[in-house]
């Protein structure tokens, strides 16, 4: 049976679209567009493609030869997944350069961290739409929890950003699925051709079986009707995506990926304010789920808790496998949330609200004005900081409020200089949406003593122990900045 394609993807050109439009007509409605026009100046698009448009392998296996990969066996599934193996990115690409121009590839490189093994070879620069990217930020300054009873510590690069480069050959491919998170992604062709097959989240229901346990695989595979009994209600968006063009992928989409010609393509995950409640929404899904499957054993079982997490930490759930397991920060699979990973989120909340706060301050501090608050940054960090707090209060309503252990307070997370490496990065990315520069001076100093001048002394004095000290702490700060500044 054919999918019922009643639609494609628009096309834009990015130098044509301001960061706000961006936002209105796709970040924030979550659909999805195609930006052309702004990988001209890439290295890689330089480097790793010859002017025919075909990738330069040989440029790829001489410089970053040595780098270990993963790499699927399109021809293969294991769960959600293709199968997965590791490889040498010459290995790799001497196996690319044997097939015979007609071949089909089966061999798919993904998910390499290019940029975190290659700091210093600046392949791409990340589109101004993508920038406000909580995720990556966050995670080149802290790193999240890897469980140390149920899974090996992975390598520091493994787990440590969602910045990828894929290469495959003409044939390869990627499974139905929906990214880890519900993140975000954008992937750019550096060259080559992609198909997409998009199916929108208010249709998920409709690709699961009757248990809504395991989801279609393969698009192309005869899918079973009495296994699937509502995949033929489904209706799609189909999409090529050709060199030099970037295709946007919002929140909760299921898609499948077809490599049609020799592809190499650099893909993010990444979210921020507008996808953050989804994000947590599916983090305590999973949870309950988790937790629902093993409930019946509860009575029996001493340390019901403690095996909730060791037992789920080895189970791959039947969604997202494909992606989360070589995503996910926490080294286990993404879609089970233990109550360690709730904690590392909260933290991941908290410090971000600090930092947002932070920059809220140093923009009152450096205004002349009482105009700085209708400045887009300044309604930025407004409506970041309201999206924790939705969170926040969100978290307030769980069972897993408490149970985390950390507590943090400002004064200290002020003094780490991660946190600081933070602040600066948070703030050269609005300056850069907002005000179209990088900001040079090096603003790391700020921080207490501002704080202290601006007689935020109690800012100073906070800590956050669990959502309902982060939700009076946003409130606070946002009443004392900007409802009724009076009061500082
Ligand atoms: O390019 C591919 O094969 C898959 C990419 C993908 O699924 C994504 O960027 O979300």
């Amino acid at each position: 049976m054919g999918l019922n394609i009643t639609g494609g993807v628009e096309k834009v050109n990015g130098n044509e679209m301001s960061y706000s439009d961006f936002v209105k007509k796709y970040l924030s409605k979550n659909e999805p567009v195609v930006i052309t026009g702004l990988m001209a100046d890439w290295r890689a698009c330089i480097d790793w493609a010859f002017d025919d448009g075909r990738p330069n392998l040989q440029f790829i296996s001489s410089n970053f030869g040595n780098s270990k990969v993963q790499v699927a066996d399109c021809g293969s599934r294991e769960f959600t997944d293709q199968k997965r193996f590791d490889m040498s990115v010459a290995g790799f690409i001497d196996h690319w350069l044997k097939l015979s121009s007609m071949e089909h590839g089966n061999l798919y490189l993904k998910d390499w961290h290019f940029v975190k093994e290659y700091p210093d070879y600046t392949a791409y620069t990340t589109p101004l739409f993508f920038r406000d990217d909580w995720l990556n930020l966050y995670l080149d300054h802290y790193h999240m929890h890897e469980d140390h009873d149920t899974y090996q510590k992975r390598d520091g690069i493994s787990c440590s950003d969602y910045r990828f480069v894929y290469m495959g050959a003409k044939g390869t491919w990627t499974p139905f699925h929906a990214d880890v998170f519900r993140s975000y992604s954008w992937s750019a062709n550096v060259c080559g051709k992609k198909q997409w097959y998009f199916l929108s989240p208010e249709q998920r229901h409709l690709v699961f079986d009757r248990n809504m346990k395991n989801y279609v695989y393969d698009l192309f595979e005869e899918v079973d009707d009495t296994i699937f009994p509502n995949f033929k209600k489904t209706v799609w968006l189909e999409c090529t995506q050709d060199q030099n063009e970037i295709i946007f992928v919002p929140s909760g989409w299921y898609h499948q990926v077809h490599n049609l010609e020799d592809t190499i393509s650099i893909n993010h995950n990444w979210f921020n304010a507008y996808n953050l409640s989804w994000v947590w929404d599916l983090m305590l899904r999973d949870y309950k789920e988790a937790r629902e499957y093993i409930e019946d054993i509860k009575d029996i079982c001493d340390d019901f808790e403690g095996l909730c997490q060791r037992n789920l930490a080895a189970n791959t759930g039947p969604e997202e496998a494909s992606l989360a397991l070589a995503r996910s920060p926490m080294g286990i699979p993404g879609r089970i949330m233990l109550k360690h990973e709730f904690s590392d989120f909260f933290n991941f909340m908290v410090r971000f609200s600090f930092s947002n706060i932070v920059q809220l301050c140093h923009l009152a501090k450096s205004s002349v004005s009482a105009k700085w608050r209708s400045s887009c940054t300044a309604q930025h960090l407004i409506f970041n900081l309201e999206s924790a707090k939705d969170i926040a209060i969100k978290m307030k309503h769980t069972c897993l409020s408490e149970s985390h252990s950390t507590s943090l307070d400002f004064r200290s997370v002020l003094e780490e200089p991660a946190f600081l490496e933070l602040c600066f990065q948070l703030e050269r990315t609005y300056a850069f949406i907002h005000d179209k520069h990088e900001v040079i001076s090096d603003k790391k100093k700020f921080l207490m003593d501002d704080l202290l001048e601006m007689g935020l002394c109690k800012l100073l004095s906070t800590v956050v122990c669990n959502p309902e000290n982060l939700v009076i702490l946003i409130d606070d700060t946002l009443q004392n900045l900007v409802i009724s500044p009076q009061k500082i």
